[in-house]
């Protein structure tokens, strides 16, 4: 079957169709996947029997997987899958704008969500382009914020250990330990993509603590409508997930955010994260 790429919308997003994620990968399709992620940011593979395993390996043809210092995962041989279950008793922390691990000197190139379980409605994701977001903004404003570098903070989105944190072990422990092996990184404003060249906005509200070259006042404004800029419709879509929907995102030009409007009912997602380069 022919691989066939529909978009979402104009700035990001696209369904592709006729692959299937359990089977070994021929290198056509591989290529095709590679294309489809860079030009439309975020792909979605729907009715796909993943197994974690099979999750895990398709992620590997993209390269090195990365361990995620606090959430659980489906260790200790699948370290690398990492569980996002939530509930009434367990509610998700995504539901704020992110790029995924942008606290680390090399944060990921993308990042592979598979989905396992939903609840009765609910539970969309939305996507920002932060290329859209770049290429929208006037050119003297563009100007500015290519001086620019902001820090990123693990201790900005994970300020304390989390209750549910404890299927792996001592969660105080684990996040003492995660603290001081993330101190803050800095990062440039506006990153350019290592393959397509294409410049977009890297501050995120999950991660971003503040733009190092400005005065705090300065910095919190720009800062703010920075967010606010990213988050505009024009630039996002938004996925209605179904069990076996797969989505695959350029976590290097694009942030997300998870809507928590679905508890006390249950959502069960497996992520697999795959390391990326030094932003620059
Ligand atoms: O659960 C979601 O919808 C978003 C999850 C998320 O932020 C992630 O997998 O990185
Ligand atoms: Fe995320």
């Amino acid at each position: 079957m022919a691989v066939k790429i529909s978009p979402l919308t104009p700035a990001i997003g696209a369904i592709i169709e006729g692959i299937s994620l359990s089977d070994p990968l021929p290198d056509a399709q591989l290529k095709a996947i590679r294309e489809a992620l860079l030009e439309h940011q975020v792909i979605f593979f729907t009715s796909q029997a993943i197994t974690p395993r099979q999750q895990h390996a398709f992620a590997k043809r993209f390269g090195d997987l990365h361990i995620h210092p606090i959430y659980a995962n489906l260790g200790p041989e699948l370290e690398e899958v990492m569980v996002l279950d939530s509930d009434g008793d367990h509610p998700p922390d995504n539901d704020i704008w992110h790029t995924d691990v942008s606290f680390i000197k090399t944060p990921p190139l993308g990042t592979i969500l598979a989905t396992k379980e939903l609840p009765p409605s609910g539970g969309d994701t939305l996507w920002s382009s932060g290329i859209a977001a770049f290429e929208a903004l006037s050119k003297p404003m563009q100007a500015f914020l290519l001086e620019l570098k902001a820090e990123h903070n693990f201790l900005k989105s994970f300020s304390k250990p989390r209750y549910h944190y404890e299927v792996k072990s001592d969660p105080k422990a684990m996040w003492e330990e995660a603290v001081r092996k993330n101190p803050p990184v800095v990062h440039p404003v506006v990153r350019t993509h290592p393959e397509t060249q294409r410049k977009a906005l890297f501050v995120n509200k999950g991660h971003t603590t503040r733009i190092v070259n400005l005065s705090k006042a300065e910095s919190d404004a720009v800062l703010e409508f920075l967010f606010a800029h990213a988050a505009r419709p024009e630039f996002t879509m938004r996925w209605r997930w179904q069990v076996g929907d797969v989505g695959f995102w350029d976590n290097r030009v694009t942030q997300h955010y998870g809507v928590a409007d679905y508890l006390p009912h249950r959502r069960l997602m497996h992520r697999v994260t795959i390391l990326g380069d030094k932003p620059y």
